[in-house]
């Protein structure tokens, strides 16, 4: 296992739209053992394989919340070649983040439950309702495998000020 650079905006990639999994092989089956050390380590509760420069269409997530004892019991998913089959005309608003865009949070308003089918690394394949956190998280993570960021739901003003500000930065430290 390793920790794997997360790429940051303004990088190109994250514009990629990622090709689906063919098959479970032991090549993804590391992929996603990288992508579960990453992103406990950074910390996050989501992670896309392209976030770390591998434009395939899997995501791991981690939603487990902290007991009375401020301990948490890990709850590791896999979302191999998630599809979203139904959404919600319901909508809520939630503080998102993301790794790839790091320090910066902004209210993103979507659907409040998705009816979601996805393969987990045993093959089978899933259909399942989600809401709350789990529905905001799915959604966040299935466009960037399509390659869009929440930023693009801002405003453009909102938008134009994140993307300057992350693309001086990257100058400053010549990418
Ligand atoms: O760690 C993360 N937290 C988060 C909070 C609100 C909405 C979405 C997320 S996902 C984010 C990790 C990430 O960037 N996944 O792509
Ligand atoms: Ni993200």
């Amino acid at each position: 296992m390793a920790i794997r650079e997360i790429i940051i905006l303004p990088d190109k990639q994250l514009r990629l739209v990622s090709k689906p999994v063919e098959k479970v092989t032991p090549e993804i089956r590391r992929l996603a053992d990288d992508m579960f050390e990453t992103m406990y380590a950074a910390p996050g509760i989501g992670l896309a394989a392209i976030q770390i420069a591998e434009p395939l269409r899997l995501i791991t997530m981690d939603l487990a919340k902290r007991d009375e004892n401020g301990e948490t019991t890990p709850q590791p998913r896999v979302f191999i070649n998630p599809e979203i089959l139904a959404r919600s005309e319901e909508m809520s608003v939630y503080e998102e983040g993301c790794l790839s865009i790091p320090e910066y949070y902004e209210e993103v308003e979507r659907p409040a439950k998705v009816r979601v089918r996805y393969t987990d690394l045993d093959g089978k394949v899933h259909e399942e309702d989600a809401e709350g956190l789990y529905a905001t998280c799915i959604q966040h993570e299935i466009d960037h495998l399509n390659g869009v960021l929440f930023v693009d739901y801002l405003s453009k003003l909102k938008r134009d000020r994140v993307l300057k500000k992350f693309t001086k930065a990257a100058k400053r430290t010549g990418e």
